[in-house]
C-alpha cells in the first residue's frame, strides 16, 4: 500500500523492531512488488572531479578540503559513451555520470551532457546524471535528451543537514527535485548514515523521502566511506546492522521504489550484504571505483550474487 503520510512515531516503530521482525517484514513488502532475486547493476562514471566549491563534509571532492582526489575537468562526450559501453558489457543496465559541480553548467559543457545523455541512451541503458543544481530549463533540457533519472540525495534530516553543508541549504536540495519531477524525470534521492548523525536523523530522512508523492523512484542507502582530508576522516565506524534497518525501512516506506545499497561495501562482509538484499535492497553499483573511492570489483559481485542463488536484472 502506498502511502504518503508517515510519522516519525510510526517509521521509529518500524526501524526498532528486532532484526527477525524487521526483515520479515521488509521481505513480506519486497516480494509483492520486486523479484527477491533480481539486482539492478549500475555503473557510476566521474565525468568531473574534484574541485568543488560546496563544503560536504564527506565529500572527497570539495575544494574545501586537501584529499588525494586530483582534479579532472569534463570528460570528452566520446571517452563517456566508451565507458557506458564497456559498462553495458559487464550487465550494468542503468549508467550514472557524476559531476562534482555545485550546479549544472551552461553553455558547450551542457551541450556535452545533453549529447552523453542521448548517447547512452541510444546504447540501451538507462541514463542518470548528478550534477548539483538544476534550474527548469535544464531539468527540461535532460528530460528531452531522454535522461531517464536525476540523482540528487537529501543526505540526512533537515536539522542534522547544517552540521555537514553551510554553503546551500536543504530548500535548495528540493527545488531542485521539484524542478526534476516536474519536467518527468524520475528521481533518485537517498542520503548517507554513519556521519555522526542520531537514529532520529535517519527517522527525519526516510520520512522526508517517504512522505514525498511519488517517491523518489530509487533510493540510494550510502554507508559513509571515510576518506582522509575530509572533516568526516575521523568518524566512529557504521554499525553495518543499521546499513540493514536503514534498507529495510526504506522497503517497507517505499515498497515499489528501487532501493539501492549503495557506497560503503567495502566496508560490508558478504553476509551483512546479503542480509541487505534480505531487507529490499535490490540496486549496486558495480565496478572497482564509485567517484573517486574503490567498489567491489565486478568479479567478486558475480560471485556473491551467484552464492546467494541471485542475478542481475537482464536489459530490456
Ligand atoms: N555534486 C553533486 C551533488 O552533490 O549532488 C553530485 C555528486 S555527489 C559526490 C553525489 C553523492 O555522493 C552525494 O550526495 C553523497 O550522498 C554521496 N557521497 C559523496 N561522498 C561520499 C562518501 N564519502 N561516502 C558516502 N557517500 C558519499
Ligand atoms: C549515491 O547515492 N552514491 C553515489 C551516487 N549516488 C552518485 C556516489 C557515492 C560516492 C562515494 C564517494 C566517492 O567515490 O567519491
Ligand atoms: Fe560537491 Fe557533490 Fe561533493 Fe558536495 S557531494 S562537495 S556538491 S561533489
Amino acid at each position: 500500500m502506498m502511502k504518503y503520510d508517515w510519522t516519525i512515531e510510526e517509521i521509529r516503530a518500524i526501524y526498532e523492531q528486532s532484526i527477525p521482525d524487521l526483515v520479515f517484514a521488509a521481505q513480506s513488502v519486497h516480494r509483492e512488488y520486486h523479484d527477491p532475486r533480481e539486482v539492478q547493476g549500475c555503473t557510476l562514471l566521474s565525468i568531473k572531479t574534484g574541485g568543488c566549491p560546496e563544503d560536504c563534509a564527506y565529500c572527497p571532492q570539495s575544494a574545501h578540503y586537501q584529499t588525494a582526489v586530483e582534479r579532472q575537468p569534463l570528460l570528452s562526450v566520446d571517452e563517456t559513451l566508451e565507458a557506458a559501453s564497456r559498462a553495458r558489457a559487464q550487465g550494468a543496465t542503468r549508467f550514472c555520470m557524476g559531476a562534482a559541480w555545485r550546479d549544472a553548467p551552461k553553455g558547450a559543457e551542457f551541450d556535452d551532457i545533453l549529447h552523453m545523455v542521448r548517447g547512452v541512451r541510444e546504447l540501451g541503458l538507462e541514463a542518470c546524471c548528478t550534477l548539483g543544481m538544476l534550474n527548469r530549463d535544464q531539468a527540461e533540457a535532460l528530460a528531452g535528451a531522454g535522461l531517464t533519472a536525476y540523482n540528487h540525495n537529501l543526505d540526512t534530516s533537515p536539522e542534522f543537514y547544517g552540521e555537514i553543508i553551510t554553503t546551500r541549504t536543504y530548500d535548495d536540495r528540493l527545488a531542485t527535485l521539484d524542478h526534476v519531477r516536474n519536467a518527468g524525470i524520475t528521481i533518485c534521492s537517498g542520503g548517507i548514515i554513519g556521519m555522526g548523525e542520531t537514529r532520529a536523523d535517519r527517522f527525519r530522512l526516510l520520512q522526508q523521502l517517504a512522505n514525498r508523492n511519488p517517491h523518489p523512484e530509487s533510493v540510494p542507502i550510502n554507508m559513509l566511506v571515510r576518506v582522509e582530508g575530509t572533516p568526516l576522516a575521523g568518524s566512529q565506524e557504521t554499525d553495518p546492522i543499521e546499513m540493514v534497518r536503514m534498507i529495510a525501512v526504506a522497503r517497507i516506506l517505499m515498497p515499489a521504489s528501487m532501493v539501492r545499497l549503495s557506497a560503503g561495501r567495502l566496508a560490508l562482509s558478504d553476509e551483512a550484504q546479503a542480509l541487505c538484499f534480505l531487507a529490499g535492497a535490490n540496486s549496486i553499483f558495480m565496478g572497482e571505483k564509485l567517484l573517486t573511492t574503490p567498489n567491489p570489483d565486478k568479479d567478486e559481485d558475480r560471485s556473491l550474487l551467484d552464492r546467494l542463488g541471485m542475478h542481475l536484472r537482464r536489459a530490456g
